[in-house]
């Protein structure tokens, strides 16, 4: 069930459930070669949500600022190429939403323990603005936040379950946008935790 949440945002229900265990497999696979880690913002707070990336470039945090990198600072070698079954995910996920032609990049890939949260924030490090960016949610459920152009701007709120995918593109690709901190719980396949997969023209 595709839901249109706002201009250019789809809300695809489910999308990636059939392809769950196919999803984990190669996720634990990038984690083998680039392990999660808590970045630091530039504030020099350690961030709750650990990180790591897949493909030509990863998004990266510490003193000097945000940005994207082709190397995994941690290790100083490229990142892991992003796995087939991933991109193409994000491009059919994309396809579905209207949007053609999705060349993903960079694929970062978020995970939640309880009471890590994303606070409000704009996706800006990135080149290409035209370009809508697909995020894939897997493991338990997390409330999500979007408001508008402005900080101030009040957010509405929703649940992503797991294999929910969202695609935001057009005018609603800069919007303020949040996570709630994770309520804990046992998810079936995932246990104690949420994975969000978010992919990106970066470069
Ligand atoms: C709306 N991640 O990594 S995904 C992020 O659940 C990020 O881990 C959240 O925000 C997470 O930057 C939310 C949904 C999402 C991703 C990008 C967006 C929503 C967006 C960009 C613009 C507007
Ligand atoms: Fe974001």
């Amino acid at each position: 069930r595709r839901e249109d949440i706002a201009p250019g945002a789809a809300l695809l229900h489910g999308f990636a459930r059939a392809q769950e265990l196919e999803l984990m497999a190669v996720i634990e696979a990038v984690v083998a070669r680039a392990p999660f880690r808590h970045m630091m913002t530039p504030g020099g707070h350690t961030m709750s949500v650990a990180m790591t990336s897949c493909g030509r470039a990863g998004w990266v945090t510490d003193r000097r600022g945000y940005r994207y990198a082709t190397h995994d600072p941690a290790s100083e070698l490229p990142w892991p190429e992003m796995p087939d079954v991933l991109r193409e995910l994000a491009v059919s996920a994309a396809a579905e939403a209207g949007f053609a032609a999705f060349t993903p990049d960079a694929c970062l890939i978020n995970r939640y323990a309880p009471g890590a949260k994303m606070a409000l924030h704009q996706d800006k490090d990135e080149q290409d603005f035209a370009a809508p960016i697909v995020s894939v949610s897997l493991g338990l459920p997390a409330v999500f936040q979007f408001g508008g152009m402005a900080r101030s701007d009040k957010p509405r709120r929703f649940e992503l379950r797991h294999g929910d995918v969202l695609v935001w593109g057009g005018e609603t690709r800069l919007v303020y946008h949040g996570v709630l901190a994770l309520k804990d719980g046992e998810h079936p396949l995932l246990g104690r935790q949420r994975i969000n997969l978010t992919f990106r023209k970066a470069l």
